[in-house]
């Protein structure tokens, strides 16, 4: 494939041309590179990576700080789970330059209970099957997108399920550098045998070992399962230990061991006094491993705003525990779809939190007495406790059986209604068998018995040299299948939507291309089940397909009610008809303030003709709106219905080097006429080589404008900096022409 080039859509069959021959770049997990008081223009940061050689910064940077996109030193995750790889990679790409940097894709529904790999590139539901193909394609995408922003990208799955050493082997093939590995999430969420599960970890941890992966834990899912999630607080600490004490004894480094941690709370209930004890008890116990840090996805709810907010406080929570990954839940989890602007804005959201905590650390300090150290000495105490009880009742497959997990409870209370699994039960039960005496596999990173010393000294550190090397030093030797499905895969799908795929058409999208789906606010000044079904009709009449009401909120029960709808559009455009004028010029507040303290501009303003309206060219004169004050420019203003022979007048008298006239009444083209008269009697004043004059107005027309002979136009957008950047260009012609 080509060296991608930004102002180029990805191609997906570029993608996916030749990957039966493609390797990855790498293997393993990379960190961010800290660097110690990075300096990005005049700030300085204390707790930020490597800046990005390409990058989108948040919406205040683009307008206010010059671009200026710091990078904090925690990953940033973005999770992307839309069922199609082939859309998700557009999305990967978005989010890389948005400042994700750890890529993980969920899994279809149901892949957990695959006993062997998934092949091809089938559709998926809430998520991606996830097989070789796809990992392959988008690790090759990835391997582009890293290059483009300057910055390794972390590639992660799951290697959970059934088939996990399966998933293992291929992930470690594939160059996929983090995963889910947790044999306790087979077992509670999936029931899946417990021996089993276990048996399978350690394959797939010592596989996961030699490729240098990261690793996080399943311990989130019993705050997202529990009845009331801060209360499994003492069990989760014993399922973070149990898989991290597993996985190091494996053979995972303790840096590649991160624990999957969720704040077990949310507001309104008061959460930082069960958040954040919770989180530095954990980083007590567990110093030597990282903290995947994730956002709490049970309280989740349809609003994006209340999601944002909870988002934001566990990141106050990470920022203080030092937390190493920091996972961005789509804020619209609660809706349960995926948007790709979601997404993306989730990722700004943990950019712009963690870069706005910048060196909190220094400031403030956790108290070393009080509420804090109490709780936390508690939850560890209750912990312990567990764990002594687990040891107690037989080990952990009996404290399975006996149902001490995601219990209501907060231990020691027990409330009886935990996850209860049968040791010899679930899915894969009876399927564990001891090797044989003479039992011998000639591959590399295998756990456990391997008679293989027979063979020679040499062997018994690298079996796989008996073969001249399994896939994972051979990649030659791995078999890509294409496809299984000749109707369900990416082909087919690419050629359905060939019309919109680099092409001059566009439709609205929100997860897949061409899907069609927009969003519409509505308020409704009714109550709020009157509001949804109004809102689904207002819908209808706008010609949306398939509207739904995806997020309702009482403003008040019988005032009003706000209600976000979706639906589809069943039209398309095409862009080459669009009639785009060039963007206005806009120069950099430093650049105004320097050229007018150069050389001060002074003008004359005034609303001209019958016209009593003066909001317009006060918008663009006040300091206040951001209007032409703002840079030092000097305003004379005249008020409303000004004759013409005043304002070119009072521009001759004072001296100025500008007239700004507005002109709102355009009835019988009244606007232009004037614009026209100003611009004649200036001539006939003769000084309009020495005045420029710029005329604006709701219904003023630029190109119109300036046939009239005077300088420039502004239309309704216009704001003061268009006009300031004409004044400052214009002024440098004169001179120009003076010269
Ligand atoms: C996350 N927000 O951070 P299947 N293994 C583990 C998991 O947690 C999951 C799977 C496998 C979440 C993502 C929930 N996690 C969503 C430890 C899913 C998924 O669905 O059982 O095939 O695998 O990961």
């Amino acid at each position: 494939m080509k060296k991608v080039d930004i102002d180029q859509k990805m191609d997906i069959r570029d993608i996916l041309s030749n990957l039966e021959d493609y390797t990855p770049k790498r293997r393993g997990w990379t960190w961010r590179k800290k660097v110690d008081n990075l300096q990005v223009g005049p700030h300085t940061y204390t707790d930020c990576s490597e800046p990005l050689e390409n990058s989108i910064g948040i919406p205040a940077a683009v307008r206010y700080f010059e671009n200026l996109d710091p990078q904090p030193q925690e990953t940033i995750t973005t999770e992307i789970a839309s069922g199609r790889f082939e859309d998700d990679i557009r999305r990967m790409r978005m989010a890389a330059w948005h400042g994700a940097d750890h890529i993980m894709v969920i899994r279809t529904a149901g892949q957990s209970h695959y006993d062997g790999l998934i092949e091809g590139s089938p559709q998926g539901i809430g998520g991606i099957p996830v097989t070789r193909k796809q990992v392959r394609a988008q690790r090759k995408a990835l391997d582009f997108i890293e290059e483009e922003v300057g910055r390794p990208i972390n590639y992660h799955s799951y290697v959970s399920g059934v088939a996990g050493p399966d998933i293992a082997v291929m992930f470690a093939e594939e160059g996929v550098n983090g995963a889910h590995q947790d044999p306790q999430y087979n077992v509670l969420y999936r029931n899946i045998n417990m021996i089993r599960s276990f048996v399978d970890a350690a394959e797939s941890k010592k596989v996961m070992a030699w490729a240098d992966m990261a690793q996080i834990d399943g311990a989130h899912n019993a705050n997202a399962t529990a009845r009331d999630a801060w209360k499994v607080m003492p069990e989760l600490m014993v399922q973070h230990g149990l898989n991290s004490i597993f996985s190091h004894k494996v053979g995972m480094k303790k840096e590649d061991i991160c624990l999957s941690t969720v704040p077990p709370s949310a507001a309104p209930v008061p959460c930082t006094k069960y958040d954040l004890p919770y989180a530095v008890a954990l980083r007590d116990i567990f110093s030597e491993y990282k903290m995947r840090a994730q956002q709490n996805t049970k309280y989740i709810t349809s609003s994006s705003r209340e999601a944002t907010v909870t988002h934001v406080m566990n990141m106050m929570i990470s920022k203080l525990t030092s937390a190493d990954i920091q996972s961005t839940i789509t804020p619209d989890e609660g809706r349960n779809v995926p948007w790709h602007m979601f997404n993306i804005e989730a990722c700004d959201t943990a950019k712009q939190t963690l870069v706005g905590l910048d060196g909190l650390l220094n400031m403030v300090e956790l108290k070393k007495d009080g509420y804090l150290p109490e709780k936390v000495r508690e939850l560890k105490e209750r912990a312990v406790l567990y764990l002594e009880e687990l040891l107690e009742v037989g080990g952990y497959y009996e404290a399975v059986e006996k149902g001490f997990f995601v219990d209501s409870g907060m231990y020691p209370e027990r409330n009886g209604d935990g996850i209860v699994r049968k040791i010899d039960g679930g899915i894969g039960a009876g399927t564990v068998f001891e090797r044989d005496e003479d039992y011998m596999a000639p591959v590399t990173a295998h756990y456990g018995y391997n008679n293989i010393a027979q063979y020679g000294e040499a062997a018994v550190d690298n079996p796989s040299s008996l073969i001249d090397g399994c896939t994972l030093e051979k990649p030659e030797k791995i078999i890509f299948i294409n496809e299984l499905d000749e109707n369900d895969n990416v082909s087919n799908r690419l050629e359905e939507s060939e019309k919109y795929r680099n092409t001059n058409m566009v439709k609205p999208e929100v997860e897949w291309l061409a899907d069609g789906t927009v969003q519409v606010e509505i308020f409704l000044p009714t109550s709020k089940r009157v509001a949804e079904f109004a809102a689904i009709e207002f819908a209808k009449k706008m010609n949306l397909v398939d509207p739904e009401v995806m997020h309702t909120e009482v403003l008040h029960p019988s005032e009003g009610t706000r209600v976000q709808v979706k639906g589809k559009v069943e039209f398309d455009l095409d862009i080459s008809t669009l009639e785009i004028p060039p963007e206005p010029e806009v120069m950099s507040d430093e650049e105004l303030w320097e050229e007018i303290e150069r050389k001060p501009i002074k003008v004359v303003a005034a609303t001209v003709g019958e016209d009593e309206h003066s909001v317009g060219l006060r918008e663009v004169i006040d300091i206040k709106h951001g209007g032409i004050e703002k840079w030092g420019i000097e305003v004379e203003y005249l008020g409303t219905s000004c004759p013409i022979e005043k304002l070119v007048d009072a521009a001759i008298e004072l001296n100025a080097d500008a007239i700004l006239a507005s002109t709102i009444i355009s009835h019988d083209d009244i606007h232009y006429k004037n614009m026209k008269k100003i611009h004649e009697y200036a001539i006939e004043k003769g000084v309009r080589d020495k005045i420029m004059i710029a005329c604006g107005g709701t219904q003023v027309t630029p190109e119109i404008a300036v046939k009239q002979g005077i300088d420039a136009g502004f239309g309704k957008t216009s704001k003061g900096v268009h006009v300031a950047t004409f004044l400052v260009n214009k002024r440098r012609e004169m001179e120009r022409n003076e010269d």
